[in-house]
């Protein structure tokens, strides 16, 4: 048999509905990053209204969460968020850059999901920014670290001609982007053929950043979510250097199989260790949340020694 690559944590999983302090339906869907010494988690709620919303759980060790007493963010009630987050907020994602952390997330609409970008320096207030881009668009991950001044983002345009997409864009002030081409496409009949979608904010690694995407492959018996892992360039993240030929996860466990949409794992954040291990944390079933740990340089070797093409 071969050695699991990603290897789950046993307690997993490591919150549900039951340790949230007020009613909702899911936990799932959550950045992860390090603050003051503490574990943040944004998870992703569904409320009964089949609407979502975003809370927040704290943790001294990455897997032993506690949720605050009332969720983070909310649909806008009023203001010029107000018409695209009607719906909810979804599937945040975290990057820590210039003594900040930037956070996005889907605010869904009647006016189509777009990408919200939201800002905190302490993850008790939070500013809404900017809505980053136009409807159509899911999946922003921020790389921590600007190239030539610029911010740069991976995100996944809906597309009725193409199959959905990697693509890449840069900002001068966050609000502003631009210069966007694709650079990684789903590959035919293989595990994520369907459709893929920037997971965790991009890794730095000594070899280059690590993106932990999501791939789904469409069978008889509806899709399956599951995780790879592609290599960018260190000083030009749109040239991949690498694409894992396989998975890194798939769904396995009872937990991953079934839930509110089942086979899916799917990853919103993971936290790089000093001990060269990532905690990689992903939604179960749209259900529960879980994490399991990873060597980064396993990951980054599947990518340049057992590749496939970008595009
Ligand atoms: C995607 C998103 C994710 C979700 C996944 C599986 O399109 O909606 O939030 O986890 O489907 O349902």
């Amino acid at each position: 048999m071969i050695p699991d690559i990603v290897r789950r944590y046993s307690g997993n999983p490591i919150l549900t509905k039951a340790q949230i302090p007020y009613p909702v339906e899911t936990v799932h869907n959550a950045a992860v990053v390090k603050h003051d010494g503490q574990y943040i988690m944004l998870f992703r709620s569904h409320l009964r209204t089949g609407r979502s919303i975003i809370g927040l759980a704290r943790s001294s060790d990455g897997f032993h969460f506690t949720a605050d007493p009332e969720p983070f963010l909310t649909p806008a009630p009023t203001g010029p968020f107000a018409d695209y987050e009607e719906f909810g907020v979804e599937d945040p994602r975290v990057t820590y850059l210039d003594g900040e952390y930037l956070i996005t997330y889907s605010a869904y609409s009647r006016n189509g999901v777009r990408i919200a970008l939201a800002r905190t320096d302490d993850f008790r207030r939070i500013e809404r920014v900017s809505l980053i881009t136009e409807a159509d668009y899911r999946n922003v991950v921020i790389f921590p670290a600007k190239f030539g001044g610029l911010y740069a983002r991976l995100d996944r345009p809906h597309s009725e001609i193409a199959p959905w997409s990697i693509w890449i864009s840069y900002s001068p002030d966050l609000r502003f982007w631009g210069e966007a081409q694709v650079i990684m496409r789903p590959e035919q009949y293989h595990w994520d053929e369907m459709k893929i979608g920037p997971g965790a904010p991009p890794i730095r690694t000594e070899q280059g950043w690590l993106s932990i995407y999501h791939g789904v492959f469409q069978t008889m018996d509806g899709s399956i979510y599951r995780l790879g892992v592609a290599l960018h360039d260190l000083r030009d993240p749109a040239k991949i250097i690498g694409v894992s030929d396989s998975w890194i996860l798939q769904p396995e466990d009872p937990w991953e199989v079934t839930g509110y949409v089942h086979n899916v794992v799917f990853t919103c954040g993971a936290v790089p260790e000093s001990d060269g291990t990532v905690k990689i944390y992903w939604g179960a079933a749209d259900t529960v949340m879980c994490v399991g740990e990873a060597n980064i340089s396993e990951l980054v070797a599947l990518c340049l020694e057992h590749g496939r093409p970008a595009k």
